[in-house]
């Protein structure tokens, strides 16, 4: 059973926008803005769609530079999470229902409150790199087992 979910992150200048999930999957931790595809939608018109609800900004352009897989184990539910990073964008960002949005220098995203996978693979994604990566978790706090890798292309 695969869930594919989406996940912006905006970058400008030397900057990352952030937003603390305030319900749900994911509550008090740093993450960009996403979540799941409705019918009917490509993966970047989702993508859009969840950053303007969430952070109220509106994506000029986008590129895909990771793939990601998370599994938790004993549930057979597989998120597969497809990673953007916004170019351009009009709009401020605003605190909404779901997210608190925040810049962050590149010198310090706050690693230690988010998701355990990011501090491997936000590396990458902050120098513009394209990447897979599986990561296999205990919880949401402990990460078992992991592969990443950059790649080429991405589908
Ligand atoms: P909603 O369920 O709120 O969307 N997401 C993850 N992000 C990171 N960095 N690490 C993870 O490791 C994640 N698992 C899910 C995808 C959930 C949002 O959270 C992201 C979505 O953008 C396990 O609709």
């Amino acid at each position: 059973m695969k869930k594919v979910l989406t996940l912006c992150m905006i970058q400008k200048d030397g900057s990352v926008l952030l937003g603390m999930k305030k319900r749900g999957f994911g509550q008090g931790r740093w993450n960009g803005f996403g979540g799941k595809i409705q019918e009917g939608e490509s993966m970047e018109t989702a993508a859009m769609r969840e950053l303007r609800e969430e952070a109220g900004v509106v994506a000029e352009e986008m590129e895909k530079q990771g793939i990601l897989e998370f599994e938790f184990q004993g549930n057979p539910e597989i998120l597969e999470v497809h990673i953007f990073r916004v170019i351009r964008f009009t709009g401020e960002p605003q605190e909404t229902e779901e997210m608190k949005p925040q810049w962050f220098s590149v010198n310090e995203i706050p690693f230690q409150d988010m998701w355990p996978d990011d501090e491997h693979w936000f590396p990458l994604f902050l120098q513009g790199k394209k990447f897979h990566g599986i990561f296999v978790f205990d919880g949401s706090d402990t990460i078992l087992e992991h592969q990443l890798k950059e790649v080429e292309h991405i589908q």
